[in-house]
Protein backbone atom coordinates (compact mmCIF):
# COMPACT_ATOMS: atom_id res chain seq x y z
CA UNK A 1 0.00 0.00 0.00
CA UNK A 2 2.68 2.51 0.98
CA UNK A 3 4.81 1.37 -2.10
CA UNK A 4 2.39 2.23 -4.49
CA UNK A 5 1.35 5.77 -3.21
CA UNK A 6 5.21 6.34 -3.51
CA UNK A 7 6.40 5.34 -6.79
CA UNK A 8 4.52 7.72 -8.65
CA UNK A 9 5.82 10.47 -6.20
CA UNK A 10 9.31 8.90 -7.00
CA UNK A 11 8.91 8.71 -11.07
CA UNK A 12 7.77 12.38 -10.77
CA UNK A 13 10.98 13.59 -8.26
CA UNK A 14 13.07 12.08 -10.98
CA UNK A 15 10.91 13.26 -13.74
CA UNK A 16 11.78 17.11 -12.46
CA UNK A 17 15.35 16.05 -11.43
CA UNK A 18 16.12 15.04 -14.95
CA UNK A 19 14.00 18.37 -16.86
CA UNK A 20 16.27 20.44 -14.11
CA UNK A 21 19.47 18.62 -15.58
CA UNK A 22 19.19 19.58 -19.21
CA UNK A 23 17.90 22.92 -18.74
CA UNK A 24 20.73 24.00 -16.64
CA UNK A 25 22.98 22.19 -19.90
CA UNK A 26 20.70 24.51 -22.45
CA UNK A 27 21.53 27.86 -20.66
CA UNK A 28 24.93 26.81 -19.99
CA UNK A 29 24.89 26.35 -23.54
CA UNK A 30 24.33 29.34 -24.42
CA UNK A 31 26.49 31.25 -22.46
CA UNK A 32 29.00 29.61 -23.97
CA UNK A 33 27.92 30.72 -27.59
CA UNK A 34 27.53 34.08 -26.59
CA UNK A 35 31.24 34.36 -24.60
CA UNK A 36 32.50 33.05 -28.43
CA UNK A 37 30.47 35.54 -29.92
CA UNK A 38 32.24 38.37 -27.52
CA UNK A 39 35.38 37.42 -27.67
CA UNK A 40 35.31 37.21 -32.09
CA UNK A 41 34.50 41.06 -32.25
CA UNK A 42 36.80 43.74 -31.26
CA UNK A 43 33.85 45.25 -29.19
CA UNK A 44 34.64 45.50 -25.19
CA UNK A 45 31.79 43.35 -23.08
CA UNK A 46 30.47 46.08 -22.05
CA UNK A 47 28.62 48.70 -23.93
CA UNK A 48 31.06 51.40 -23.14
CA UNK A 49 31.48 53.13 -27.26
CA UNK A 50 35.31 51.90 -27.37
CA UNK A 51 37.39 53.68 -30.35
CA UNK A 52 40.48 51.95 -31.58
CA UNK A 53 42.83 54.26 -32.78
CA UNK A 54 46.52 53.53 -34.24
CA UNK A 55 50.21 55.79 -33.70
CA UNK A 56 51.40 55.23 -36.66
CA UNK A 57 55.60 56.23 -37.61
CA UNK A 58 54.52 59.06 -39.40
CA UNK A 59 52.93 60.76 -35.90
CA UNK A 60 49.44 60.80 -37.17
CA UNK A 61 46.19 59.19 -35.35
CA UNK A 62 44.77 56.88 -37.58
CA UNK A 63 41.87 54.15 -37.76
CA UNK A 64 41.24 51.08 -39.88
CA UNK A 65 37.88 51.66 -40.60
CA UNK A 66 35.51 55.33 -41.14
CA UNK A 67 32.73 55.72 -38.16
CA UNK A 68 29.78 56.94 -37.88
CA UNK A 69 31.04 59.73 -35.59
CA UNK A 70 34.96 59.72 -36.64
CA UNK A 71 36.00 62.79 -38.21
CA UNK A 72 37.89 61.21 -41.00
CA UNK A 73 38.89 62.55 -44.89
CA UNK A 74 42.41 61.73 -46.32
CA UNK A 75 43.95 58.06 -46.57
CA UNK A 76 47.85 57.44 -44.70
CA UNK A 77 49.95 54.89 -46.32
CA UNK A 78 52.70 53.75 -44.20
CA UNK A 79 56.16 52.93 -44.85
CA UNK A 80 55.06 49.51 -44.59
CA UNK A 81 52.58 49.65 -47.03
CA UNK A 82 49.60 49.44 -44.83
CA UNK A 83 46.34 51.81 -45.64
CA UNK A 84 44.50 53.62 -42.75
CA UNK A 85 42.37 56.57 -42.88
CA UNK A 86 43.78 59.62 -40.49
CA UNK A 87 41.00 60.30 -37.71
CA UNK A 88 40.79 64.22 -37.52
CA UNK A 89 38.08 64.33 -34.93
CA UNK A 90 35.97 62.36 -32.91
CA UNK A 91 32.00 63.25 -32.51
CA UNK A 92 30.25 62.44 -28.98
CA UNK A 93 27.37 63.44 -27.07
CA UNK A 94 27.78 65.22 -24.05
CA UNK A 95 28.23 63.38 -21.03
CA UNK A 96 28.92 59.87 -23.15
CA UNK A 97 30.96 57.41 -21.74
CA UNK A 98 34.01 56.56 -24.13
CA UNK A 99 37.03 54.40 -23.83
CA UNK A 100 39.80 55.27 -26.52
CA UNK A 101 42.05 52.22 -27.08
CA UNK A 102 45.53 53.41 -28.43
CA UNK A 103 47.78 51.12 -30.54
CA UNK A 104 51.28 52.13 -31.34
CA UNK A 105 52.59 50.60 -34.85
CA UNK A 106 56.04 50.82 -34.88
CA UNK A 107 59.41 49.31 -35.24
CA UNK A 108 61.21 51.82 -33.15
CA UNK A 109 62.48 51.08 -30.04
CA UNK A 110 59.96 53.12 -27.60
CA UNK A 111 62.70 56.23 -26.91
CA UNK A 112 62.36 57.28 -30.55
CA UNK A 113 58.47 56.15 -31.34
CA UNK A 114 56.03 55.86 -28.81
CA UNK A 115 52.41 57.69 -28.41
CA UNK A 116 49.76 58.25 -25.92
CA UNK A 117 46.02 60.03 -26.33
CA UNK A 118 45.70 63.13 -24.04
CA UNK A 119 42.19 64.79 -23.76
CA UNK A 120 42.48 68.64 -23.03
CA UNK A 121 39.96 71.14 -21.63
CA UNK A 122 37.92 73.48 -24.24
CA UNK A 123 39.89 76.48 -23.77
CA UNK A 124 43.19 75.11 -23.10
CA UNK A 125 45.78 75.76 -25.47
CA UNK A 126 47.28 72.06 -27.24
CA UNK A 127 50.75 73.96 -28.71
CA UNK A 128 51.88 75.20 -25.32
CA UNK A 129 50.80 71.86 -23.51
CA UNK A 130 52.95 70.08 -26.05
CA UNK A 131 55.84 72.72 -25.62
CA UNK A 132 55.83 71.91 -21.73
CA UNK A 133 55.29 68.35 -22.16
CA UNK A 134 59.00 67.56 -24.11
CA UNK A 135 60.58 68.94 -20.89
CA UNK A 136 58.42 66.35 -18.70
CA UNK A 137 60.35 62.88 -20.43
CA UNK A 138 60.32 61.57 -16.71
CA UNK A 139 56.06 61.51 -16.30
CA UNK A 140 55.77 59.83 -19.72
CA UNK A 141 55.85 63.31 -21.23
CA UNK A 142 52.80 64.43 -19.00
CA UNK A 143 53.63 68.43 -17.38
CA UNK A 144 52.46 67.89 -13.93
CA UNK A 145 51.80 71.48 -13.70
CA UNK A 146 49.08 71.39 -16.04
CA UNK A 147 47.43 68.23 -14.93
CA UNK A 148 44.46 70.56 -14.26
CA UNK A 149 44.06 71.29 -17.64
CA UNK A 150 43.61 67.52 -18.84
CA UNK A 151 40.34 65.80 -19.05
CA UNK A 152 41.29 62.17 -19.19
CA UNK A 153 45.20 60.76 -20.68
CA UNK A 154 46.60 57.30 -21.96
CA UNK A 155 49.39 56.36 -21.00
CA UNK A 156 52.17 56.21 -23.26
CA UNK A 157 52.69 52.96 -25.70
CA UNK A 158 55.80 51.74 -27.27
CA UNK A 159 55.54 49.26 -30.49
CA UNK A 160 52.77 46.96 -30.55
CA UNK A 161 52.07 48.50 -27.00
CA UNK A 162 47.73 49.30 -25.99
CA UNK A 163 47.23 51.67 -23.71
CA UNK A 164 43.65 52.69 -23.23
CA UNK A 165 41.38 55.37 -21.36
CA UNK A 166 37.99 55.47 -20.47
CA UNK A 167 36.43 58.80 -19.05
CA UNK A 168 33.23 60.71 -19.58
CA UNK A 169 32.95 63.02 -22.45
CA UNK A 170 32.33 67.14 -20.85
CA UNK A 171 28.33 68.11 -20.29
CA UNK A 172 29.46 71.75 -22.11
CA UNK A 173 29.09 71.21 -25.70
CA UNK A 174 32.33 72.57 -27.85
CA UNK A 175 35.51 71.34 -29.32
CA UNK A 176 37.95 69.57 -26.83
CA UNK A 177 41.65 69.24 -28.50
CA UNK A 178 43.64 66.20 -27.99
CA UNK A 179 47.29 65.11 -28.84
CA UNK A 180 50.13 63.24 -28.37
CA UNK A 181 52.31 64.90 -26.23
CA UNK A 182 55.57 62.69 -26.68
CA UNK A 183 57.93 65.44 -28.07
CA UNK A 184 57.43 67.11 -31.75
CA UNK A 185 54.30 64.52 -32.67
CA UNK A 186 51.65 67.29 -31.80
CA UNK A 187 53.52 69.94 -34.52
CA UNK A 188 53.88 66.95 -37.03
CA UNK A 189 49.54 66.57 -36.79
CA UNK A 190 49.28 64.22 -33.76
CA UNK A 191 46.08 66.24 -32.81
CA UNK A 192 42.45 66.17 -33.39
CA UNK A 193 39.40 67.26 -31.87
CA UNK A 194 36.65 65.53 -29.60
CA UNK A 195 33.53 67.94 -30.66
CA UNK A 196 30.92 67.65 -28.15
CA UNK A 197 27.03 68.19 -29.59
CU1 LIG B 1 52.90 60.32 -30.87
Amino acid sequence: MIKTKLYPILLLTLALFVSACSGGSDDSQTENNETQATESTTEASDDVRTIDIIGIDKMKFVVKEEGEMLGTASTVETAQGDSYILLESIDAKPGEKIRIRLTTKSQLPPQAMSHNWVLLNKNADPATFANAATGASDNDYIPSDMSDQIIAHTAMAGGDETVEVTFTAPEETGDYPYLCSFPAHFSAGMKGVLNVQ
